[in-house]
């Protein structure tokens, strides 16, 4: 029965695109190495035909299907579970252009394109695509799509979902939905877009995009600050929320804890100030008239933040590739995490006025539950985004802690986080890693829909099942 699968698979899209026994593996295991999946077999679609055949050959034998990407996710959503019964559906061979149209300041591209190449097509352009993540590399537009990915500069234009005006996708049952109109107006009825997006695979799979390209700005300036507290980080957010308006493109956080782990695994990154203070922030400037005009503009805020005594100390990058080595600098804290062993990560958002109590509370609590955990905090404080991490204390065994304790270190968190009115996931998603907790945290009547339109959408429970939502298993 499967071997029939497998001969359909192939016949549609060619010999050496489906993937069996060891070839499968890298697809299978996810980027934290937490869950190492089997997979029946990987297929690899070039076209969203292919995609469409493939899913109504799955759908015929009743064969689940786990769309991909990058595989960087962090939720434990992209590989297969264990029963060797799932079809990951590869999307990497699918990354044409399909259209750049600079007066209706939009690029038309295929799911598996890599979003660093996305950057650089609609660099080429003239234009700039501001998504920006650490894992821009490897992952996909079609990915970032389906987690709604954040990154760092939702602060100035907002997350995946705001920059996406179209899709194309494949249904549950094999239909291809044509939603690339590109506009930037449409009020015919439900907007489908918004449902696909954020689903992460469960509800249908993303064959390609039509995402909104912005002018890109006549200079970028940034600056590494070191803080004396969260509600001086706050406050210097305010600071530059005023003088900067819309130029404040990036702001973000980083605990001491977080920037030490930097310093220890990547000694040559030389991070700057890093002792100085309990946090350190980065902020990114973009200006829309001169280098001259930014770097007036940021310097200004910088004395007046200075004299407030909400900056510590401040470095300004003196020319692109200082901003680069900051920035690589902020990217390099999920890696040096990795480097030190296996962790705890929250994803959470709060309101940002309500962050510092949050911190300080849940800080205190955790210590008092396991003295010597280390808390990597750090993010995306603009958007009220942390990673609020945790790390074995110093003489604990890395996966015994995960083991042992990340339940209860979770409960933890997430009561404040609820208490605090802010979300379990920011950005990264729900996969299978907090589908439980998920109903826990949000309201029953919306756990009810989201129920309602899984049903509707995919019947059969063949796209990512167990994924979002706790379900039904379709496998045999
Ligand atoms: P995958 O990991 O392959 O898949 C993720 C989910 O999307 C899965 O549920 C999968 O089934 C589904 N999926 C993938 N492609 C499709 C498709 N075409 N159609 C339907 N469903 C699909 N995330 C952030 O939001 N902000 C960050 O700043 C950030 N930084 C990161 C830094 C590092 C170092 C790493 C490793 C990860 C980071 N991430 C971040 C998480 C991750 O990169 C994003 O979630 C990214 O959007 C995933 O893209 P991907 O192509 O790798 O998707
Ligand atoms: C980031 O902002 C990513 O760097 C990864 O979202 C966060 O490692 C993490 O927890
Ligand atoms: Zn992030």
């Amino acid at each position: 029965m499967h071997a029939d699968l497998i001969a359909a698979l192939t016949a549609i899209v060619g010999e050496g695109h489906v993937l069996t026994g060891h070839a499968t593996a890298e697809y299978a295991t996810d980027w934290r190495q937490r869950l190492q999946g089997q997979a029946l077999c990987v297929v690899r679609p070039g076209s969203t035909d292919e995609v469409a055949q493939v899913v109504r050959a799955c759908a015929a034998a009743g064969v689940s299907i786990v769309p991909q990407g990058g595989n960087t996710g962090l939720v434990e959503g992209s590989v297969p579970d264990g029963s060797g019964r799932q079809v990951v559906l590869s999307l990497r061979r699918m990354h044409a252009v399909r259209a750049i149209d600079p007066d209706n300041l939009t690029i038309t591209v295929e799911a598996g394109c890599v979003l660093q190449n996305v950057q650089a097509l609609v660099q080429e352009a003239g234009f700039l695509f501001p998504l920006s993540l650490g894992a821009e590399g490897s992952c996909t537009l079609g990915g970032n799509l389906a987690t709604n990915a954040g990154g760092t500069q939702v602060v100035r234009y907002g997350n995946t979902r705001d920059l996406c005006l179209g899709l194309e996708v494949v249904t549950a049952d094999g239909q291809v939905w044509d939603g690339l109109l590109g506009l930037r107006k449409d009020n015919t009825g439900y907007d489908l877009r918004h449902l696909f997006i954020g689903s992460e695979g469960t509800l249908g799979v993303i064959t390609a995009a039509s995402m909104r390209m912005v002018p890109q700005p006549a200079a970028q300036l940034t600056a590494w600050t070191a803080v004396p507290s969260l509600d001086a980080a706050n406050a210097l957010l305010a600071l530059a929320h005023q003088h900067l308006a819309s130029a404040l493109t990036g702001f973000e956080l980083m605990n001491q804890q977080a920037l030490a782990l930097v310093d220890l695994h990547y000694p040559h990154l030389r991070v700057p100030l890093w002792q100085q203070g309990p946090f350190c922030v980065l902020l990114e400037a973009s200006d829309s008239e001169s280098e001259a005009h930014a770097r007036t503009l940021f310097e200004r805020l910088l004395e007046l933040a200075m004299e407030k005594e909400l900056v510590l100390d401040a470095v300004i990058a003196e020319s692109v590739q200082q901003a680069h080595d900051l920035w690589h600098i902020r990217e390099s804290i999920t890696l040096a995490q990795a480097a030190e062993g296996v962790n705890v990560k929250h994803d959470i958002s709060l309101p940002i006025s309500r962050i510092p109590a949050f911190v300080a509370e849940t800080d205190a609590a955790l210590h008092a539950l396991l003295p010597g955990i280390r808390l990597v905090n750090f993010g995306h404080l603009g958007d009220g985004n942390l990673h609020y991490n945790a790390q074995a204390p110093e003489d604990m065994e890395a996966r015994a802690f995960v083991a042992d304790h990340e339940e209860c270190i979770g409960e933890v968190v997430y009561r404040n986080v609820h208490r605090f009115g802010g979300s379990i996931s920011a950005e990264h998603g729900i996969g299978s890693l907090k589908r439980e907790k998920l109903p826990h945290y949000k309201s029953p009547v919306a756990m009810q829909l989201m129920q309602r339109i899984k049903s509707a959408l995919d019947p059969q429970n063949l796209l990512n099942p167990g994924r979002v939502l706790v379900g039904p298993r379709t496998d045999p």
